[in-house]
């Protein structure tokens, strides 16, 4: 009988856990007893700037005080820096999430070097099959209107709720979505041979080994199952109608629609097709589930994203008494469209405030995320608390409190949103 991609995934999960455990899969780069015995100093990664060249920033792009804060070596986009913009998060507000620092990269020399035994005649890393940055621009392009975001994304409201954990201090804004354009990874897997007998898909950045706690992970990289691979996963060169930009994986990353942002790999070259599970650190020890409630080493690896919504307004937004104000936002999930969204306003404790239908906006319907508003006369000034939160298609909405685990992933909760309301002259 035929199984369901979930469940057909979910095997594919338990039996590469289980060979991981038994030591019989490699992890490139790393030893499993080395990755079992870090330790604390293995939570410390996900905040570890990593060591780039001295005195050069590790983002190569202006990130201006209106919209960004910085997080270590990574930038986080500011939601009031949405407002009024359309649909799309501009190049120039995108987050940026880096584990060491951007690399200046040289398309006529870049390729794309494909290897590994779930492709015909068995390349190998060093005799893979290769393709050049003009080979894959020569290939049929695709557009596809997509979301990145960071798997902890909404960390600090975790520390907030009583559950602080390790890993970047991102409030909501690691997280946009982009036009990409490029090729279909599944057009240029089957281009190189790709076999029947494929299981993982593993691209790996040009970006600099990732040291931390004195360990080198070696480059950035993360399997894919070849379903998901095959499925709507694209090499992008384009973003936004322009070549990437540097920051965001010039020449060539990968976008995986609605999935952990570290699936997303940027400035890609090699790429391991393989017909066992692969391994890294990026799948083992971090972009799992750990902690109370979960197996010893960790839930099965992280997919799609969950349930968020956000104000396109400042923390503590100054609002006038006097006029009605149009609040707007985002919601959005990774497992699919947003149904309904509801906002509230409330004193702060006063938790059980009305919820209303916030107004969708009607273009964004089955899209990456969906906006929404609703017009709001302040009671009186002072201190309010403004909530938004959402259902997907597939049910999951927004709990009061999100589930905690020990790295900080998936927040889902509903965010206490404060603002100011002020008296204004003659009101
Ligand atoms: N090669 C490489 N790819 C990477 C990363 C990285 O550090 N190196 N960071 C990942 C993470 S954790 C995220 S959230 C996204 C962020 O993409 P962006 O910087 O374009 O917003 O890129 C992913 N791809
Ligand atoms: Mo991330």
């Amino acid at each position: 009988m035929a199984q369901s991609p979930a469940a057909e995934e979910a095997d594919h999960d338990a039996r590469r856990a289980t060979q991981w455990l038994a030591g019989a899969a490699r992890c490139d780069g790393v030893s499993r007893e080395e990755l079992l015995h870090l330790g604390t100093a293995m939570a410390a990664l996900a905040t570890d700037p990593g060591a780039g060249p001295a005195g050069r920033d590790p983002i190569v792009k202006p990130l201006p005080d209106p919209h960004f804060v910085r997080r270590d070596g990574n930038a986080e986009m500011r939601w009031s820096a949405l407002a009024g913009q359309g649909y799309l998060v501009p190049t120039d507000r995108f987050f940026v999430r880096n584990h060491t620092h951007t690399p200046v990269l040289d398309a006529d020399t870049w390729r794309l070097s494909l290897f590994g035994t779930g492709l015909r005649g068995t390349p190998t890393r060093d005799a893979p099959i290769e393709i050049g940055y003009r080979d894959l621009r020569d290939l049929p392009a695709e557009k596809s209107t997509a979301l990145v975001e960071c798997a902890g994304n909404g960390r600090h409201f975790f520390a907030r709720q009583g559950d602080p954990t390790p890993g970047v201090d991102w409030t909501l804004g690691a997280v946009g979505v982009a036009r990409w354009r490029g090729v279909r990874l599944s057009t240029v897997l089957r281009h190189a041979g790709l076999t029947d007998a494929a299981v993982d898909v593993q691209p790996e950045g040009l970006d600099p080994e990732y040291v931390t706690g004195g360990v080198n992970l070696g480059r950035v990289r993360r399997p894919l199952p070849v379903g998901k691979a095959l499925h709507d996963v694209l090499l992008a060169y384009e973003m936004n109608g322009r070549p990437l930009p540097a920051d965001h994986g010039f020449p060539v990353r990968l976008v995986v629609p609605g999935w952990v942002g570290i699936s997303s790999i940027k400035w890609v070259g090699p790429v391991e097709v393989s017909a066992t599970p692969l391994f890294s650190p990026w799948n083992t020890r971090f972009y799992r589930m750990f902690g109370p409630g979960h197996p010893a080493g960790g839930g099965p690896p992280l997919t799609a994203q969950n349930v968020k919504s956000a104000f396109e307004l400042p923390w503590d937004a100054r609002l006038p008494d006097t006029a009605e104000v149009l609040l707007t936002g985002r919601s959005w999930s990774g497992r699919g469209p947003i149904r309904t969204v509801e906002v509230s306003v409330g004193r702060d404790g006063d938790d059980d405030a009305r919820w209303r239908p916030a107004r969708l906006v009607d273009a964004d319907r089955d899209g990456a995320w969906q906006r929404w508003s609703l017009r709001w006369r302040p009671p009186a000034p002072g201190r309010w608390i403004l909530r938004a939160r959402a259902t997907d298609v597939t049910g999951a909405g927004q709990p009061d409190r999100a589930a905690a685990n020990d790295l900080g992933y998936l927040f889902d909760g509903v965010v206490r949103h404060p603002v100011l309301v002020t008296r204004t002259a003659g009101s």
